[in-house]
């Protein structure tokens, strides 16, 4: 049995990234595998068989097709197979299933993961956290990436801090950039601590 964790987001928030940076993390301790959803094409399983030292065989790129909300929320079959290939081939530790981008509505069905996350970015607007929607208010751990981003964008994180907090109760949220690795290692403990 794999830890399953869901990364669901908007298109383009940083989850194909997250995913790599995670794996480089994670996967001389633990094996990983991974499943990624695009509609049309096996865009983002490709990107990671090319940059990850992993072997190609513990990537599945699943092309939904349709709805890819539906695809991790109402009918999973296609993604429940590619997950029990990793499971069954390689005995993976841990499985990250990347959702298609959506547009806010997104969430995972508990019976393909354990736990998702939500990747949201600062470069889409401060606004994004009181929008809401399910997978910013209800994802066991909301991840608010780019940092980096925000003075070039015009978004003052402690105002957007304070609006995530606002939203999200007493569920945990990280604000995070892939050019600060101390950002990142708050997520893989999160990860470690669920392992
Ligand atoms: N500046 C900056 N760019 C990032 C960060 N994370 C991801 N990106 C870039 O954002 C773009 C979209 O990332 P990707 O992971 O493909 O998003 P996805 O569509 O959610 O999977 C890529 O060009 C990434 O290099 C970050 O923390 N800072
Ligand atoms: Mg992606």
């Amino acid at each position: 049995m794999s830890l399953k964790i869901g990364i669901a987001g908007p298109v383009g928030s940083g989850k194909t990234s997250l995913i790599e940076a995670l794996t480089n993390m994670l996967k001389n301790e633990y094996k990983i595998g991974i499943v990624t959803n695009d509609i049309y094409t096996t865009e983002d399983a490709n990107y990671l068989k090319r940059t990850l030292d992993l072997p190609d065989e513990q990537i599945i790129g699943v092309e939904t097709g349709g709805c890819p909300h539906t695809a991790i929320r109402d009918d999973i079959s296609m993604n429940q197979k590619a997950v029990i290939e990793l499971e069954e081939k390689f005995d993976s530790d841990i499985v990250f299933v990347e959702s298609g981008g959506d547009n806010l509505s997104a969430t995972f069905s508990y019976e393909l993961i354990d736990y998702y996350l939500y990747v949201i970015d600062v470069a889409q607007g401060a606004d994004i956290p009181r929008k809401k929607g399910a997978g910013l208010l209800f994802s066991d751990l909301l991840i608010v990436n780019k940092t980096d981003l925000a003075p070039y964008v015009g978004v003052e994180i402690e105002s957007m801090k304070n609006d995530v907090k606002e939203n999200r109760k007493n569920k945990p949220y990280v604000f995070v950039s892939n050019k600060d690795e101390s950002t990142l290692n708050e997520v893989k403990d999160w990860i470690l601590a669920l392992v």
